[in-house]
C-alpha cells in the first residue's frame, strides 16, 4: 500500500479523530480547537475522509454512518450512547488520560468503568470505519482518545499503513506507571507504523517508557523493533495555517476588531490571553502574576489591561467547573483590589470569536501571555506572532512548558508557576526597545511561517507513506 518515489498518485487519507469538525470558511464564526483548525486545512488538499463522533447522542448504538460531502472533504460520523460519552469522553479521555498526560496525577481518576467504556468506544470506531478503508488508503489517527484504535483495526485484518499523532504531551515514565494496565495501552500503540509527537521531549519520554517498561529495543534512528516490524517514532511539531491566518489578519473584519479594542483601552498597554478554559493553560497563575505586577508597580495600575478570552470547555467534568469558579473568584479579587471608577484591569470574557476578529485582537495587544503549565504545542503562541505588525510588533511571553517553547526561543520564556518571574517578564516586555521587539519578532515569524501546518502534514504523511525524512529540516532549530 501507499505510493513509491516518483509515483504521483496520491494515496487517499483517512483521518480519524474523536470529533469531526466540518470545514468552515475562513473567518466564519465559532471557536474551533487547535486540532480542528489544523486538520481542516490538511484534509482540503488530500481528498480525504474524516471519520469520528458526531457529538450527538443516540439511545442505542447502531453504527449508522452519516456521510457528508463538503468541497474536497468527506465526513463520516457516528452517534454514541450516553454511557459511551460518560465513560469514554468525559471519563477515560478527559478525567484519566488528559490530566495524566498533562502531569496532573492529582486530578487523574482511575475508574474501571472508564477503561471499559474507552475500549468499547474504540471498538465501535473500528467496526464503523473499517468498511470505509480501501487497500491503498493511509490511515491517520489523532490523539489520546483513540490510542488503541490501530490495534483494533489490525485485529480486523487492516494491513494499511497506519499512523498516530498525539497532540498532547507524553508524560514521564514514573507518572505513566500510575495508570492501571499502562503496559497494555502502550503496547497496543505499537501496531501503528508511525507514532508522532509534538516535540522531542515527549518523544524521548515515550522511548524511555518503551525501553524501561516494555523492555523493547530502540534503534539508533529512534524506530522500535516490535514483532518483526519497525515502528517509527518521531517528533512532528504542529503549526498554524500561516497563509490562511495572515489573510484573516489582513481582512476588514480584523481591522474593525482591532480598532474597536484599541479605542476601548484608551492608550493603555494591552496584554492578551486566549485559551480554552482548561486547568492545563495556567490561567489562575497568569491572573495572579498580573495581580503581582500591579501590586509591584503601583505606577502602572491604570495603565495596563489584561484581556483574557477563555471559552468554556468540557463543562461536564468537575475539574473544569472548579477551574471556572476559581478564575471567577480570582478575577473578582484582583479587579476589586486594583480597579478604579473608570477602569477595570482584567477583562475576562467566556466566549469564542471568529478567527479574523481574534487576529485583530492579537494585533492590538502589546503583549501575548501564553503561560500553560503543560501544553503539547500551543497554537495561540503561533497565531499571536503571525498577527503582529512587523514594524511595531507585540512581545510574546511564553511558558517554558509549552511544546512551542522548543521552537519559539526568541519569545520571553517564563516559568508560569513563578508569579515573580512572569511579573518581571511583563515589566521587561513593556520596556523592550522597538529594535529588540522587531528582531525577536522576525525570528519568531520565520519559524511560524516555515513550520506551518502544511509542513507538518507533509512531514507526517511522507513518514506514513514510508518515506525517510522531512527534507532534512529540523523544526526545533
Ligand atoms: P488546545 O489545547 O485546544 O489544542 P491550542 O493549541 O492553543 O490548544 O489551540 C487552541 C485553538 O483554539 C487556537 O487555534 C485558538 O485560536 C482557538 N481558540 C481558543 N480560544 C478561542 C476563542 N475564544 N475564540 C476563537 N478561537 C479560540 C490541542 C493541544 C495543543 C496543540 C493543539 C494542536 O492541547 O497543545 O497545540 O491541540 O495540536
Amino acid at each position: 500500500a501507499g505510493s513509491c518515489p516518483g509515483d504521483y498518485r496520491m494515496s487517499r487519507l483517512i483521518v480519524i479523530s474523536n470529533r469531526v469538525s466540518v470545514p468552515k470558511a475562513a473567518g466564519a464564526a465559532g471557536a474551533q480547537g487547535g486540532l480542528a483548525v489544523a486538520l481542516n486545512s490538511a484534509l482540503r488538499e488530500h481528498r480525504g475522509i474524516w471519520f469520528g463522533w458526531s457529538g450527538q447522542e443516540t439511545q442505542e448504538f447502531t453504527g449508522h454512518l452519516d456521510m457528508q460531502r463538503n468541497d474536497d472533504v468527506t465526513t463520516a460520523t457516528i452517534d454514541l450512547e450516553p454511557q459511551d460519552i460518560d465513560e469514554y469522553y468525559n471519563g477515560y479521555a478527559n478525567r484519566t488520560l488528559w490530566p495524566l498526560f498533562h502531569f496532573r496525577i492529582d486530578l487523574t481518576e482511575y475508574n474501571r468503568d472508564f477503561g471499559e467504556g474507552y475500549e468499547r468506544v474504540n471498538r465501535r470506531f473500528a467496526d464503523s470505519v473499517h468498511p470505509l478503508i480501501e487497500p491503498d488508503d493511509l490511515v491517520w489517527v489523532h490523539d489520546y482518545h483513540l490510542l488503541p484504535l490501530g490495534s483494533m483495526l489490525r485485529a480486523k485484518g487492516v494491513n494499511n499503513r497506519m499512523g498516530l499523532f498525539l497532540h498532547t504531551p507524553w508524560p514521564p515514565t514514573r507518572l505513566l506507571v500510575s495508570l492501571p494496565f499502562h503496559e497494555k495501552l502502550v503496547t497496543s500503540m505499537l501496531e501503528y507504523d508511525v507514532i508522532g509527537f509534538q516535540t522531542t521531549e515527549w518523544l524521548e519520554s515515550f522511548l524511555h517508557y518503551v525501553q524501561k517498561e516494555l523492555g523493547l529495543k530502540v534503534n539508533l534512528d529512534n524506530s522500535i523493533s516490535y514483532q518483526g516490524r519497525r515502528v517509527v517514532a518521531r517528533a512532528f511539531p504542529i503549526g498554524i495555517d500561516h497563509a490562511e491566518f495572515t489573510e484573516a489578519a489582513a481582512s476588514e473584519e480584523a481591522q474593525e476588531a482591532h480598532d474597536r479594542l484599541k479605542s476601548s483601552v484608551r492608550g493603555r498597554k494591552l496584554l492578551i490571553g486566549v485559551d480554552r478554559l482548561d486547568y492545563s493553560k495556567g490561567l489562575g497563575e497568569r491572573f495572579q502574576s498580573f495581580g503581582r505586577f500591579l501590586t509591584d508597580h503601583p505606577a502602572e495600575a491604570g495603565a495596563v489591561v489584561l484581556l483574557q478570552i477563555a471559552p468554556p470547555s468540557r463543562g461536564d467534568v468537575a475539574s473544569y467547573q472548579q477551574i471556572r469558579e476559581d478564575l471567577e473568584r480570582k478575577t473578582g479579587h484582583i479587579n476589586g483590589a486594583h480597579a478604579d471608577v473608570a477602569f477595570v484591569p482584567i477583562r475576562y470574557v467566556n466566549r469564542g470569536y471568529p478567527r479574523a476578529q481574534l487576529a485583530g485582537f492579537y494585533r492590538a495587544a502589546n503583549i501575548g501571555l501564553v503561560t500553560p503549565l503543560r501544553d503539547g504545542m500551543n497554537l495561540v503562541a503561533k497565531e499571536f506572532v503571525a498577527a503582529q505588525d512587523p514594524e511595531d510588533p507585540g512581545v510574546l511571553i511564553l511558558s517554558q512548558f509549552a511544546g512551542a517553547a522548543l521552537q519559539l526561543t526568541d519569545a520571553l520564556l517564563v516559568n508560569p508557576h513563578s508569579v515573580e518571574h512572569v511579573s518581571e517578564a511583563i515589566r521587561r516586555a513593556l520596556d523592550m526597545p522597538l529594535a529588540e521587539r522587531q528582531r525577536r519578532h522576525a525570528k519568531l515569524l520565520a519559524s511560524v511561517r516555515d513550520f506551518d501546518v502544511i509542513h507538518w502534514r507533509n512531514a507526517f504523511v511522507s513518514a506514513l507513506e514510508g518515506k525517510g525524512n522531512n527534507g532534512g529540516r529540523n523544526a526545533e532549530e
